[in-house]
């Protein structure tokens, strides 16, 4: 947001519920245009297929994807929904960044309506492997949508990777390294690893309050213990279940107690209309019951289950008081909290255990890595963390804040349109489709 109200940017996006403003409208001093989106739609566009089929596709199929050929209209409709809002509003020549696996139709439909748009895709989640991808009914429609862009962004290089066989396997366009001809334009397709705004998170972590806040946690959890920390949407990819149950094997297994451990675990509320997201609750809040029963004493429990979104504040505070912080998903295309929790520790203590399957690991690189699909790697890599000694946890933490330091969130963003600029201009010049010449 700030970078686009920096640009003077126009933000076009579903306004999230049917009472929401319909009329485009300034807020925060950004200028931002709803797209209204149906309750059919909702159902079949939104919680069909963007988060039933390719969700679940884009995660490595971790839950089984399911593809319903009445899912797959209304997800064409939004998309033209939502490149006629950006071309309505876009100016000559302006340049467009299209977010995310919702949206993949969008660059393609643009492009046909406003030939002189400069345009961006970034895909915020994991690209699948060929294999994969190749389930999808419509794969080749979306990646000659995907293809209306100068550039096509992906968190990895593996990502980037598999677009360009996939583009190669199913459409009639050539691509070679990082470059694919589309007629004649030059379409970029590479990794732009995101990350965060690392000030913001450091001015929180320096702020008195907030560390009174985190002094507050610890004492009240027990200043003996080791506080373990795990913060993610309420999400199946996120391998909440298999932390929980490597928690439960190092107190079953007598190496630790409830008084010399707790694991506080966040959990955002997300998509509670898709069946998958009520079956993964049932499953954590069955997991969080019984491994409280198991090992609770009176007065102390080791598991602290918060369901429900924290002010940042609160969030920071947290990141503070936690010794280590949990991040084990099966398959994420990149990870924040991973990466927010690095820049909180301005005491350069604590330790990261980060799942190999994340996009932060390729970065991240001296965090305890875990494969997240193995039970007894897991809870070794726990019980390690625990015991590392400060001075090692103090390398790590320096190398990699050092790195998160290096390459922010504005560099992610400068460095994505400045490849915009660059392709489009370079296309052109190759004679490409402009307004003049279409
Ligand atoms: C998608 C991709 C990719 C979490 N709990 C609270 C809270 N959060 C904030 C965190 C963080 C964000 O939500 C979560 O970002 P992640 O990256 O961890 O995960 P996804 O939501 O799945 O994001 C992911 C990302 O897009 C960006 O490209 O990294 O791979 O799946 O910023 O701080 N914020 C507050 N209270 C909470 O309780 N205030």
């Amino acid at each position: 947001m700030p970078i686009l109200r920096e640009h003077r940017g126009v933000w076009v996006g579903w306004a999230g519920s049917l009472e929401a403003a319909r009329e485009p409208f300034l807020h925060d001093g950004l200028f931002n245009v709803p797209v209204p989106i149906s309750p059919d739609e909702v159902e079949n566009y939104y919680e069909g297929f963007s988060n039933s089929s390719l969700w679940p596709l884009y995660h490595d199929a971790c839950q089984t994807p399911h593809y319903h050929r009445h899912w797959w209209s209304p997800y064409v409709e939004v998309n033209r929904r939502f490149a006629e809002h950006a071309a309505e509003r876009a100016a000559p020549h302006a340049r467009v960044l299209v977010q995310d696996y919702h949206l993949q139709l969008v660059p393609g439909m643009l492009r046909a309506m406003r030939p002189d748009l400069k345009i961006g895709f970034f895909l915020h989640i994991p690209f699948p492997p060929v294999e994969l991808f190749a389930q999808l009914p419509w794969r080749q429609q979306i990646l000659e949508g995907l293809l209306g862009a100068d550039v096509v962004g992906f968190q990895t290089r593996a990502g980037a990777q598999n677009f360009i066989r996939l583009v190669n396997r199913y459409t009639p366009h050539r691509g070679v390294g990082q470059a694919i001809m589309v007629g004649q334009r030059h379409v970029q397709a590479r990794e732009f690893p995101i990350s965060i705004d690392i000030e913001r998170f450091e001015t929180l972590a320096n702020d008195p309050a907030i560390i009174d806040r985190a002094q507050e946690i610890r004492a009240e959890l027990g200043e003996h213990r080791t506080i373990l920390l795990g913060v993610d949407r309420l999400d199946y990819t996120k391998g909440i279940d298999i932390r929980l149950r490597a928690v439960d094997e190092l107190l079953k297994c007598g190496r630790h107690s409830v008084n010399d451990l707790v694991l506080v675990q966040v959990c955002v509320p997300s998509r509670e209309s898709v069946d998958e997201y009520v079956e993964v609750r049932n499953r954590v809040e069955k997991l969080v019951g019984q491994i409280n029963g198991e090992h609770s004493e009176v007065a102390q429990v080791p598991v602290h289950y918060l369901r429900r979104n924290l002010p940042i504040e609160e969030l920071v505070a947290n990141y503070i008081a936690a010794d280590v912080m949990l991040v084990t998903p099966l398959r994420d295309g990149m990870n924040l909290v991973a990466k927010e929790y690095i820049a909180c520790r301005m005491n350069d203590s604590g330790v990261l255990v980060l799942s190999e399957f994340t996009g932060a690991a390729r970065e991240l690189d001296r965090a305890v890595l875990v494969n997240p699909h193995d039970l007894d790697g897991m809870a070794h890599a726990i019980d390690l963390a625990i015991s590392m000694p400060i001075t090692e946890q103090a390398r790590r933490i320096r190398s990699m804040r050092q790195k998160i330091r290096r390459r922010t969130v504005f560099d992610w963003a400068n460095d994505l349109l400045g490849a915009v600029d660059a392709a489009s201009s370079f296309s052109m010049a190759a004679g490409g489709a402009t307004r003049e010449s279409p």
